[in-house]
């Protein structure tokens, strides 16, 4: 009797969750879901600075040394909410952080809706390339949706400050020099 009210329960459990979402997955054919990422440029926009999609190499120059922003858009193609269960960079230890766009604050990304995120680093020598990914999928039993997205940096030397022996050196040296012919004059 236990064993019969038990399974009674768990059907139960299972056609509300069949009913929840059979509309999402039965109207998500053809969708999709779509990850942009973009790296601040500060050479953009008459050197005011802009976010670059950067999917082809170079992308912007960078300082070695100097901070790193991306930015990540993730919008919804498929014409149902989505639930969004990875948004990842495959650069190691940069994680993007949810910033804003879940506009009515419930736990989907809604067609409507355009989910951002930023994350940053620091700025290494030469060419770099790195892909940020989305996976998301309309309820439990729905195939994952996935999408990917490429975006480039290139870390130059230059705009170093000297450090600090180096620039006051040469300065005492001269200024020793300086004051020895001084006092030999006089
Ligand atoms: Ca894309
Ligand atoms: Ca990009
Ligand atoms: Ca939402």
């Amino acid at each position: 009797m236990k064993i019969k009210q038990n399974m009674v329960i768990c059907i139960g459990i299972s056609l509300i969750f069949l009913t929840m979402f059979a509309g999402n997955t039965a109207a998500s054919t053809g969708g999709d879901i779509d990850i942009e990422k973009y790296v601040w440029n500060p050479t953009l926009n008459s050197g005011a600075g802009d976010w670059d999609n950067a999917d082809i190499a170079p992308g912007p120059s960078l300082f070695v040394g100097s901070t790193v922003q991306w930015k990540y858009e993730v919008t919804n193609n498929a014409g149902v909410p989505l639930l969004v269960s990875s948004v990842a960079d495959n650069q190691p230890g940069v994680t993007p952080e949810y910033q804003s766009g879940n506009d009515n604050g419930d736990i989907l990304l809604d067609p409507t809706e355009t989910w951002i995120y930023t994350a940053t680093g620091t700025a290494v020598l030469g060419l770099n390339m790195n892909i940020a990914t989305v996976d998301a999928m309309t309820g439990p039993f729905s195939p994952i949706y996935h999408d990917e997205d490429s975006c480039h940096y290139t870390g130059i030397e230059g705009n170093e400050i000297p450090e600090f022996p180096t620039i006051v050196l040469p300065i005492a040296a001269i200024l020793g020099l300086a004051l020895l012919f001084q006092r030999r004059k006089e």
